[in-house]
């Protein structure tokens, strides 16, 4: 009986395990509005150019209404940005950054360079695109601090839009392996103690 209740819990740690983790979240919202902004809630930092912190409320340049503040990539200075998030990542395991971003709504097309650790993807946004979803994975071999970076191309004070950002982690299929191969010792011991 204690066996089978035992067997059950290490079931239930296996499937909590397998859902992912949320490393880092943010969708700007506690970020106050304004041009050129170079502070963070969410501890961005601002590398090249500049960016804006936009939106509602109160209303300032709300472009895409109904998604709080969000990010416009190219600030006001005319040299876009480079926005960068640090974390501190663990070797082996599996990241996913999954990030929204919507067009200039301004009458531009922009093209924006993201970099998650060695993993790099180029978005090319019309003006009147919509918040679109898009995901980069990365597993870095060593432990250690990676960033997630945004660079709009060009430098125009209009840019691409940026908001909720989520880092989330799957942990590592050696860790099931190593719980499988625990069950199964379990069920052969649980097998012999009946035998006997
Ligand atoms: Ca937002
Ligand atoms: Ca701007
Ligand atoms: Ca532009």
């Amino acid at each position: 009986m204690f066996l089978r209740h035992f067997i059950a819990a290490g079931l239930l740690v296996g499937a909590s395990a397998a859902q992912a983790v949320i490393v880092f979240s943010d969708n700007f919202d506690a970020d106050t509005n304004g041009l050129n902004a170079v502070s963070f809630a969410g501890g961005w930092t601002v590398s090249n150019g500049t960016v804006d912190v936009i939106g509602a409320p109160p209303p300032f340049f709300d472009l895409i209404p109904g998604n709080g503040h969000y990010i416009d990539l190219d600030g006001s200075t005319g040299n876009a940005g480079e926005f960068s998030k640090a974390l501190s990542l663990t070797a082996g395991v599996t990241y996913t950054a999954s990030f929204q971003l919507a067009g200039s709504h301004r009458g531009d097309s922009n093209t924006v360079d993201v970099w998650f650790g060695s993993t790099a993807a180029t978005y090319t946004l019309a003006s009147g695109d919509p918040l679109g979803t898009q995901m980069l994975m990365f597993t870095p071999g060593a432990s250690g601090t990676f960033s997630l970076t945004f660079a709009n191309l060009g430098g125009d004070n209009v840019g691409a839009l940026l908001d909720n950002v989520e880092v989330t982690a799957i942990p590592e299929p050696s860790t099931y392996a190593l719980m499988l191969a625990g069950l199964a010792g379990i069920g052969f011991v649980a097998r012999r103690r009946r035998q006997r």
